[in-house]
């Protein structure tokens, strides 16, 4: 297994739409394989491919503390959501120390596929729901402060700048 390097954002690949996978073959299990041990030692909960420059609908994700929930689902997608919103702080690896509020359906189904092609499907709710639309909205381009009204969008870029000069200083 191999790490692998996490873009940062702005990087045009976070906003790209990532393409349905078709095979499934030995390089796709690799990738995925090298993603958890990336979005493990970052530390993260969630890493969706184009985050490591692949333009492949790939996510893993763990929410669990002593990493028994891994899930590696390809060509992820959202089938039901609740009418109920629930708010929840976001992080994103890409955003490193940007921390913000965002508001989306407190469960969701998803569907998928396994690394192996089996169907897949998922009934979440809490971090694993959050972090499942979060992870999908990368496959789509979309980064968790997109839903920011452009006014907290704006300040959270500015913050953004501000902690990346502060880690260059020291
Ligand atoms: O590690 C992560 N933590 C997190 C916290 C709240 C909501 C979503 C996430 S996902 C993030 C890892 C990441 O950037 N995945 O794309
Ligand atoms: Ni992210």
């Amino acid at each position: 297994m191999t790490l692998r390097t996490i873009v940062s954002y702005p990087d045009p690949v976070l906003a790209a739409t990532a393409e349905r996978v078709e095979v499934f073959d030995e390089e796709l299990r690799q990738l995925a394989d090298d993603m958890a041990e990336t979005m493990y030692a970052a530390p993260g909960v969630g890493l969706a491919a184009n985050q490591v420059g692949v333009l492949k609908r790939i996510i893993v994700v763990d929410v669990t503390d002593d990493q028994t929930g891994l899930l590696k689902l390809v060509n992820p997608e959202i089938a039901w959501t609740s009418e109920t919103l629930a708010d929840h702080e976001e992080g994103c690896l890409s955003l490193k120390g940007l921390y913000e509020h965002v508001k989306r359906p407190d469960e969701v189904i998803v569907k998928a596929q396994s690394v192996t092609g089996e169907p897949i499907e998922i009934k979440a709710e809490g971090l694993l729901a959050v972090c499942l639309q979060h992870e999908i909205d990368h496959l789509n381009g979309i980064v968790f402060i997109d839903h920011l009204s452009r006014l907290k969008k704006d300040r959270a870029c500015t913050k953004l700048k501000k902690l990346r000069r502060r880690e260059h200083e020291d």
